[in-house]
């Protein structure tokens, strides 16, 4: 506590010898017009569960660096909800300009929302959502994770649609609006058609858990599945090691779809042992940074940014992989 009332008597010497020297924009950056002052951002990041979280750390850490005018306080939660509940009222606690948070999981953030929005700190989200009220948060920058469900259903439905199909998928962190949606877009997409679920359970979005939970599924349904779902590369990643110690060839007798497009979901695809993938596109960093100067500032913002995403079929993956940023 000393130490920490230290440092922030010295931050507050570095902020006057800043303000005499001509910057007058103090506070939490209301009313604009002051952008020579560093703005202290508080970023919540899931974790570091897959190869799409790192791109997004490195893509946010690189917007939110000091030659842009920022000072980044970085908090992973290690994809426990509860220490990012608490990484977030640190963040109040600390009186920054503006917290980033990528939510774990869509429920339990009303509380500390109000208590950002009390605190006249304003909060933006990036990646997945929340279900708290709208005005507990200035805007959203992400992805639509029912259109990517919808894409990869779309995909199978068109290619498995009229065959009988046994189906088995690999769900992200249960409660995460990336999991929800994602298997909402899906499991509309294939409505009607011969593609039968076997069976569907989370594997937490990791390569570790994708393995094993696909052992189970192969050791209860063998060489019945067809068809596998999962709803990131890394997951599907993980798989590959069960299918090809059950002594089944990935890509060939059971088809893999995934989403994300990392390098390595990527590169499988274009190995041939994925069918397919829809992207979605980790590189926000830049856009947040933007919205975040403009909250900061006082302007307005819209409520949500949605990123583009396309997809990828074995041959596409292989044109493309060549110049992937991620
Ligand atoms: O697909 C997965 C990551 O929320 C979009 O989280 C993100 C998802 C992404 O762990 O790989």
């Amino acid at each position: 506590m000393k130490a920490k009332k230290i440092l922030a008597g010295l931050a507050l010497v570095g902020a006057i010898a800043l303000t005499t020297a001509g910057c007058a924009g103090g506070g939490s950056g209301a009313g604009g017009g002051g952008n020579d002052k560093v703005i202290t951002v508080g970023f919540a990041q899931t974790g570091s569960e897959s190869g799409w979280r790192s791109a997004n750390t490195e893509s946010m850490k690189e917007a939110f660096s000091e030659a842009n005018g920022f000072n980044l306080i970085f908090n992973a939660a290690d994809n426990k909800p509860e220490a990012q509940i608490a990484a977030v009222r640190s963040f109040i606690n600390q009186g920054v300009d503006a917290i980033v948070l990528a939510p774990i999981v869509t429920d339990g953030w009303d509380d500390v929302l109000k208590e950002a929005k009390d605190a006249n700190i304003p909060v933006i989200l990036e990646d997945r959502t929340v279900s708290a009220s709208e005005d507990l948060y200035a805007s959203w920058v992400g992805l639509d994770f029912k259109k990517e469900g919808e894409t990869a259903g779309t995909w199978v439905a068109d290619n498995f649609g009229k065959t009988p199909t046994n189906l088995v998928v690999l769900e992200g962190t249960t409660g995460s609006s990336a999991a929800t949606d994602r298997a909402t877009g899906f499991d509309d997409a294939i409505k009607g058609t011969d593609v039968k679920l076997l069976d569907s359970q989370t594997g937490n979005f990791t390569r570790a858990e994708g393995k094993t939970v696909m052992e189970g599924f192969l050791q209860k349904y063998g060489s019945q599945i067809n068809l596998l779902f999962a709803h990131n590369d890394d997951m599907g990643l993980g798989a590959l090691d069960a299918i090809k110690a059950a002594g089944l060839k990935p890509g060939t007798d059971i088809k893999i779809v995934t989403i994300d497009a990392v390098k390595d979901g990527m590169t499988a695809l274009a190995d041939g042992e994925f069918n397919y993938i829809v992207e979605c596109n980790p590189l926000l960093g830049d856009k947040v940074a933007e919205v975040v100067k403009k909250v900061v500032a006082g302007e307005s913002v819209d409520k949500s940014y949605i990123v583009e995403d396309q997809a990828f079929d074995q041959e596409q993956a292989k044109a493309a992989l060549p110049d992937r940023k991620y």
